[in-house]
């Protein structure tokens, strides 16, 4: 072997020709579980072959900080699958893009407009506290009925980035709102599952149910995305050519970043919202550089750029929002345990903000072992080597595809106490004051390079939205019906299955109203 990249390869499953190790797989649907149980057999870090592609999992935080902290550059890339590239038109987002100069320069845009008007801003949480409103409104209208949650929270959550993107919002039965849960459910069924035509590309030719479906949600989605960017988009200046066109210049050098006017971008009259900070920039960036081939900030750029926000934004802290609920149904006690603390630090005359996290470790602890327990992103975003590098003692292919398991990390028993216990008093110190990660295997956004790009964002949502809920009602499992299941169904997120749920009035909130 070359210095440095280890010794030999992981072990690996038994593989056949062109079915890879696909028969090991097959049947389990669950396929975090899955790669984590044949650990037993082959170690926390090993080798498969999903059709022709050589497929590395790594079961532990030690590998995965290695992977995704210590050697991030070479892991950086992502694989091109049948259903991410029509998800993001051939990789022109971030999050299925693999890494080059054009996703670095647009990560970088949307990680500085969430920042510049989101994240530390008053108007951000004061949009947030708003929504958290509606949303109690709803839940005190249902009152002691049995009410699946899940449409509502979805409706918060998703004006949230909704007035981020597109500084619009929707209200309760509004078309456009059904037809988008609708089109992103499907969107979640079927895209990134290690399908068949994910692993055999060429079984494309055939008809396929789950490729059908996925096509047509998307053409509901662009729909709806295209419908926001022709609203936003500025008239086209002198020389700029057809806007329609969509194809503008930007030179996404680092040395050239440092010239953007960043505050006209993001602070200026006529931005209100990240779509308009694209379409700025993108302005900017053309009239200060010239054109290079190959490195345009296209509209089908700024326009996957966009669903990636929009779609991440609402799917992930929604199933957080729903596992959180789940769990308090299931652990009563730790339900009045969050109500105290905030019964106790915030009392019944104000409302929940964000200056309060420090007050309520018990609440914040809550959020940070459900996303333990139950990783949104059991398997993250599937990696790729870019070069030839190597994971502990073991060298791995540049092209090699490396599965992070977050759920064995989260579940490790050599790094937690009884794994499968909710506990959140484990994230607290012995006063039950601070918070903290009693363990390093701990990684619900990711690390490095491609974290979340949303984690604060999801972090002030998840604290607000509960804290808001919690101080108002009790939620309880209908009496009829018995406890729901707290088996996540594994997917491109974990989700939670369909559940009702009594809100009861809290008799201390009723009192003082
Ligand atoms: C990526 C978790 C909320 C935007 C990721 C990854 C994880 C994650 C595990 C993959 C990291 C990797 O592949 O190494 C979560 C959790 C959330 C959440 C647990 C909620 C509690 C959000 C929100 C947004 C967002 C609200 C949008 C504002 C993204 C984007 C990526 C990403 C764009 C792709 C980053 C890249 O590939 O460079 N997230 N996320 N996420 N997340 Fe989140
Ligand atoms: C969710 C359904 C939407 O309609 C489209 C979409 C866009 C971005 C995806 C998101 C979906 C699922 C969760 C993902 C996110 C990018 C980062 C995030 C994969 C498919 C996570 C948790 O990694």
């Amino acid at each position: 072997a070359a210095p440095g990249t280890g010794r030999g390869r992981p072990r690996s499953l038994p593989a056949l020709p062109l079915l890879g190790s696909l028969l090991q797989l097959a049947g389990h649907p669950q396929l975090h579980l899955r790669l984590w149980r044949l650990q037993g057999r082959y170690g926390s870090l090993y080798a498969l072959w999903m059709g022709s592609h050589y497929v590395v999992v790594v079961n532990s935080y030690r590998h995965a900080r290695e992977v995704l902290l210590k050697k991030g550059k070479d892991f950086a890339g992502r694989p091109r699958t049948v259903t991410t590239d029509l998800l993001s038109r051939g990789g022109k987002d971030i999050a299925f893009a693999s890494y080059g100069p054009l996703w670095k320069f647009q990560r970088k845009l949307v990680h500085t407009a969430l920042s510049m008007f989101g994240e530390g801003s008053l108007a951000l949480e004061r949009i947030i506290c708003r929504e958290a409103a509606s949303l109690c409104e709803t839940l005190s209208a249902a009152q002691d009925t049995a009410l699946d949650m899940a449409p509502e929270l979805t409706r918060a959550v998703t004006n949230v980035v909704c007035s981020l993107c597109f500084n619009s919002s929707y209200r309760r039965g509004d078309p456009e709102f059904e037809a988008m849960l609708e089109y992103s459910q499907g969107i979640v069924d079927t895209v990134a599952k290690e399908s068949l035509v994910d692993i055999f590309p060429w079984l494309q030719i055939f008809p396929n149910k789950d490729l059908a479906l996925l096509k047509k949600c998307l053409q509901v989605r662009d729909q709806l995305l295209q419908q926001k960017f022709t609203e936003h988009k500025v008239p086209a200046g002198p020389g700029q050519g057809d806007a329609g066109a969509g194809v503008v210049g930007t030179v996404p050098r680092t040395s050239w970043l440092m010239h953007i006017p960043w505050q006209e971008a993001f602070c200026g009259d006529t931005v209100k919202d990240l779509m308009d900070a694209l379409l700025q920039v993108r302005l900017s960036a053309e009239n200060s550089s010239p054109l290079e081939p190959g490195l345009e900030l296209t509209d089908d750029h700024l326009l996957m750029t966009v669903g990636d926000i929009f779609g991440a934004g609402v799917e992930t802290t929604t199933t957080v929002l729903k596992w959180a609920v789940l769990y308090l149904l299931h652990y009563p006690e730790i339900q009045r345990k969050i109500q105290e603390e905030m019964d106790h630090k915030i009392g019944q005359v104000r409302h929940p903000h964000l200056s309060d996290r420090p007050l309520l470790p018990y609440l914040e602890a809550t959020i940070s072992e459900v996303l333990r327990i139950r990783p949104v992103s059991p398997l993250l975003i599937p990696h790729v080597s870019l070069a030839d590098t190597s994971i502990g003692e073991y060298s791995i292919p540049k092209g090699a595809r490396v599965i992070i398991n977050l759920w064995s990390v989260h579940h490790d028993e050599k790094e937690w106490d009884k794994p499968e216990e909710f506990n959140p008093g484990r994230f607290l110190d012995e006063r039950g004051q601070h918070i903290h990660s009693p363990s390093p295997s701990y990684l619900p956004f990711g690390a490095g390079i491609r974290v979340c790009l949303g984690k604060v964002l999801a972090k002030m949502e998840l604290f607000l939205f509960l804290a808001w809920v919690l101080q108002r009602f009790t939620l309880e499992c209908p009496e009829d019906q018995p406890l729901p299941s707290l088996e996540g169904k594994f997917g491109v997120v974990l989700q939670v299955q369909k559940f009702q749920v009594k809100a009861r009035l809290r008799e201390a909130w009723r009192a003082a109203s």
